[in-house]
């Protein structure tokens, strides 16, 4: 039992020692001169500063084409020097597109002792290498439906890459992955560090710079030092286009590595080169504005031409459904966000209700405690339909009433500007006044019969009720008239006023 618990002991520290190793700061400096990058990737003379290209490559100001898209060609590009450090990170931006289903033959990344060919046997170099090749094969030789295909081949100068396998049985790891017509550039991460090779690799379904995932990490690699770094493309009898848009070197520092005050050093350093970058920035962009100012039809030609060219039906298609894709996106996330604010103000008028009724039930609530159990809200579902309901009978009837006054006054101006009532309107005031009477006579009689007490009453002297005299009745209609006459004078002076303030 102890020796098992020293076991575990001494495997908890050893496991520590080596998180702790693994942990420690990486120092990382971007190293220009085994880089580049656009815009202004080549030069005017079209060379690209610190590396050196040859066989069909033509490097252009925003990218490197190691080779195009026609049969059997082979392009590269190299660094001029070999590396001065030991560890590094290599992130390459390419294209491989094609028109075809399938392409060919593939763009490969070297590492290698000395710099290969550019006319070369293997993707676009020299064969029996010494280094590392990271290659991109997009041709499926061995007929194995699995390419394009991601690998990595170390070689000591002795090996003949055997094409025909796919370097199936020489590769030191790799992954199935397609590289080819993406809508966003495709990106490879290469990191050698600590003798372990990884390769991360970017598939261009999004241009989201975190978007890489692990292809493979290998262990105990050694590989020789002060290398040159290189990139290379070859196309058979079907053809892609191979084009690089950046490859940038990072140099890997260990703690260990760094000199005593090198940390000092390179901080001083690092503040004098910033000031340097931002001079050589300002200026940049004084010259930009200059030569717009200068050529400004030259300008806009140029952006135009590049739009016009290189753009094909399919690219353009792929182009518009990514458009509509991101435009939905952002609809969909505007919606999100609304939703969740109409959301917000939901709770906040709910919680606002709830304390008017806490308060109303004489039970203040303590700010930031929960009430045990929710009340139910003073104004139910159906006491609100109700509500609206009668609401809306209250409208009609008003409604109702606004015609009746119109069509009194309507007559009542008639009868006034006619000199004298007319004989019709004398008939309709008697038709009115019968129904008037027959209302009362109505009325009398439940009320007689709902209460026999009345019946006892006075009233009772007269049980007809015709006994009620004309000229009584024509007083309360004519009090009614003018009284509705008001009324509606009254209204109309109203709605006048409130029209004022629409
Ligand atoms: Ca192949
Ligand atoms: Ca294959």
């Amino acid at each position: 039992m102890s020796s098992i618990k020293l076991n575990l002991v001494l495997c908890s520290v050893i496991l520590s020692i080596l998180v702790c190793v693994n942990t420690q700061t990486v120092h990382r400096r971007f190293e220009y001169k085994y880089s580049f990058k656009p815009p202004y990737l080549a030069q005017k003379d079209g060379s690209v500063p610190f590396w050196e290209y040859g066989g069909n490559a033509i490097a252009s100001g925003e990218s490197v084409r190691l080779a195009p898209s026609l049969r059997s060609q082979k392009g590269a590009i190299w660094s001029k020097q070999g590396i001065n450090f030991d560890w590094w990170e290599v992130d390459i931006m390419f294209k491989v597109t094609g028109r075809g289903r399938i392409g060919a033959d593939g763009l490969a990344f070297w590492y290698t002792s000395q710099r290969g060919d550019y006319t070369g046997e293997v993707f676009g170099s020299s064969d029996r290498w010494n280094g590392l090749a990271v290659i991109f094969d997009s041709f499926d030789n061995d007929n194995k439906h699995n390419n394009p295909y991601i690998m990595a081949v170390i070689n000591d100068g002795t090996k003949v890459f055997d094409h025909k396998s796919d370097g199936s049985q020489q590769l030191l790891s790799g992954c199935l992955r397609d590289f080819r017509n993406k809508p966003f550039p495709t990106r490879a991460r290469i990191e050698y560090y600590l003798n372990t090779l990884t390769v991360y690799f970017h598939n261009g379904m999004t241009n989201n710079e975190a978007d890489y995932e692990l292809c493979f990490r290998a262990e105990n690699v050694i590989l020789p030092r002060g290398g040159v770094l290189g990139l290379s493309a070859a196309t058979g009898g079907l053809a892609d286009d191979h084009d690089v848009i950046h490859l940038l070197t990072t140099s890997l520092h260990s703690q260990q590595q760094q000199q005593p005050g090198g940390q000092q050093m390179s901080v001083d350093e690092q503040q004098k080169l910033s000031q340097e970058y931002q001079e050589y920035q300002k200026k940049l962009e004084q010259q930009k504005e200059d030569y717009r100012k200068e050529h400004p039809d030259e300008v806009r030609d140029k952006d135009g031409e590049f739009d016009d060219w290189f753009e094909s039906d399919g690219q353009r298609e792929l182009r518009q459904i990514f458009q509509g894709q991101t435009q939905i996106h952002d609809v969909l996330r505007d919606l999100n966000k609304k939703v969740d604010e109409v959301i917000g103000k939901q709770m906040n008028a709910l919680s606002m209700l709830t304390a008017v009724y806490s308060q109303a039930q004489g039970q203040p609530i303590q700010p930031g405690a929960v009430p045990a159990q929710m009340p139910s809200l003073p104004i139910g579902r159906h006491d609100w339909d109700a509500l609206v309901a009668n609401n809306q009978i209250m409208i009609n009837t008003i409604a109702e009433l606004k015609g009746f006054i119109i069509e009194v006054s309507r007559k009542t101006d008639a009868s006034a500007g006619g000199g004298g009532p007319s004989q019709q309107f004398v008939a309709e005031v008697r038709d009115s006044l019968q129904q008037v009477k027959a209302t009362v006579t109505g009325v009398a009689q439940r009320l007689a019969a709902g209460s026999p007490q009345v019946v006892n009453a006075p009233i009772s002297s007269c049980p007809d009720a015709s006994c009620v005299s004309v000229t009584g009745v024509l007083i309360v209609a004519a009090v009614q008239l003018a009284l509705m006459l008001v009324y509606a004078m009254y209204k109309e002076r109203k709605e006048a006023q409130a029209k004022k303030f629409f």
